[in-house]
């Protein structure tokens, strides 16, 4: 069976989302890690399209993607747009198009009318799985079909258990060239690479999906197992800093220190992402010791009330205190907050704008919010009917108080100092394509982080 699996461009949204950049009109272009594991873990021959890199327009794509038999769409909520244009094409073709990844396991019973199959969970054995069973997909875990006109679905796939068992992300099957492999907030070092060691999240934050696509059990690889895959980067992809994006990098202590215990003396310089309460001095130590050149927390507000609210289960001057031992230790930290919470209002939003500069972060990044599908929020924000614009299942909503285009200035204020909203407005000038180019581009991120450093911090 001749299956092509293929990440879409993202979609063209309009002009209202133009001012909410974290809404990525060109998102960061990072490398697929999650249809690499795929690719890696299914013995059936695949192609692979990424057409985040190569923007075939939607003829093209069609007539690359006819001469297969199967075409696996995955990819985020920002890219189904072109995965559900091409797929109504294709199955007029007679071939079979499925959609996977997260956003197909959260929503999963919207998507099932727009795909042949929707698979829901880990795509690990899933191709072997379906190629062997094509007549009778019943017995596929994770799979949702029509048959007969009637939508089948099956018992959810259980989690992969022992994730050391996984071959490591099929990177080789990517020219890594292709996307951003700089993080300039940390280190001038490059490439850097995204590597994941651990699935899913305990917590059950309200804005948050996670829950939907892993479960709240949290999952992990052993150390020697992760520093396996890093020795493997170092000599295959010349991998020089190695960025942990994911949920719960820190969470499980023991592995940390062990992992900081091994990895020591490899000369092998790391970033990852943590929530503060999962550190204290003694460990942030082993970290320094260990090569750990940064770390991204996800604070979200500067309101003990909001963070209360939102169920983040942190506390604020704790994480103010981790920040400042980040900077005794010499640890670049940056942390991202959230603008427009449901219940916020526009002094509300300010003071997170303020104090999140003051609070001894190297960087800060905003969000705009917007409700991801299935979270809590997502549901209040539509009972409570705040959503003013919509677009694509993606919600935008204003608050109790503020109208969602005052929220939207008030984030774009807060978000970009002067001169780079100056910079923004002449970037718009530019043809996508190649707006994204210089966004992606290192010289561009120094930029940008040069002028909010000078205006944000003085
Ligand atoms: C790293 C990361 C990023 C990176 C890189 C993303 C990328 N495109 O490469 C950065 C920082 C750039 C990023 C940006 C954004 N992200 Co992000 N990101 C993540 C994160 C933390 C880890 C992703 C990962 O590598 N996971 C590990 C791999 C192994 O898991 P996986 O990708 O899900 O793949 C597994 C399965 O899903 C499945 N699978 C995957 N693809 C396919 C395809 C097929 C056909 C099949 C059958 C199965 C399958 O098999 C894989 C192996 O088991 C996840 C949260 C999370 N913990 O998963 C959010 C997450 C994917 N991001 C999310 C979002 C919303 C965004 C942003 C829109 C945020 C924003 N406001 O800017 C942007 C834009 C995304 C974009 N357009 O690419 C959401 C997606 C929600 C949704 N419904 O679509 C997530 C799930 C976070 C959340 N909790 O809601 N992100
Ligand atoms: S926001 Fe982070 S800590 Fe909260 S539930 Fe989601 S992944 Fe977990």
């Amino acid at each position: 069976m001749k299956i092509c699996l293929v990440y879409p461009n993202q979609m063209k949204l309009p002009k209202f989302f133009a001012k909410v950049s974290n809404i990525p009109q060109e998102p960061v272009l990072l490398s697929p890690l999650g249809m690499l594991y795929v690719l890696s873990n299914n013995t059936v021959e695949m192609d692979f399209l990424d057409n985040r890199v190569h923007g075939y327009d939607g003829e093209q794509l069609y007539t690359i993607l006819r001469k297969y038999e199967l075409i696996a769409f995955g990819g985020t909520i920002f890219e189904v747009e072109e995965a559900l244009a091409i797929s109504q094409r294709l199955r007029k073709e007679g071939i079979t198009t499925l959609y996977g990844g997260p956003d197909a396991t959260v929503n999963w019973e919207l998507y099932s009318q727009y795909f042949d199959i929707v698979a829901r969970g880990e795509g690990e054995g899933l191709f072997d799985e379906i190629v062997a069973n094509f007549n009778n997909l019943s017995r596929v875990k994770g799979l949702v079909y029509k048959e007969n006109g009637r939508t089948r679905i099956n018992e959810p796939r259980p989690l992969i258990e022992n994730l050391d068992t996984l071959k490591f992300p099929a990177r080789e099957r990517v020219n890594l060239g292709d996307y951003a492999r700089h993080e300039e907030a940390y280190t001038k070092k490059q490439p850097v690479d995204t590597i994941v060691s651990s699935r899913g999240c305990p917590y059950d934050c309200y804005f948050c999906s996670s829950k939907w696509i892993w479960g709240r059990k949290y999952r992990y690889r052993s150390s020697d197992n992760v520093i396996e895959e890093m020795l493997y980067m170092r000599e295959r992809f010349k991998t020089k800093v190695f960025y942990f994006r994911e949920d719960g990098f820190t969470i499980h202590r023991k592995r940390l220190l062990e992992f900081c215990q091994k990895v020591k003396n490899l000369d092998m310089p790391w970033l990852c992402e943590s929530r503060t309460d999962a550190l204290d001095a003694e460990i942030l130590k082993k970290m320094k010791e260990a090569n750990c050149v940064g770390i991204w927390f996800g604070i979200e507000s500067c309101s003990q009330t909001t963070l209360n609210l939102i169920k983040k289960e942190l506390d604020l001057e704790r994480s103010q205190e981790i920040i400042a031992l980040c900077k005794d230790i010499g640890i670049n930290t940056g942390g991202s907050f959230m603008i427009g919470f449901p219940h916020e209002t526009k002094e509300d939003m300010f003071w997170t704008g303020k104090k999140s500069k003051q609070l001894g972060l190297n960087y800060v990044f905003y969000n705009r919010m917007w409700a991801i599908p299935k979270s809590e929020m997502y549901s209040l924000i539509k009972e409570e009917g705040l959503a003013e614009y919509e677009y694509a299942n993606i919600v935008i909503p204003r608050t109790r108080h503020v109208s969602a285009d005052e929220v939207t200035d008030i984030y774009y204020k807060i978000a970009h100092p002067f001169l780079i909203r100056v910079l923004l407005k002449l970037l718009s000038k530019f043809p996508r394509g190649v707006r994204g180019k210089i966004i992606n581009a290192p010289f561009s991120k120094k930029l940008y982080l040069l002028l909010k450093k000078f205006e944000m911090f003085g």
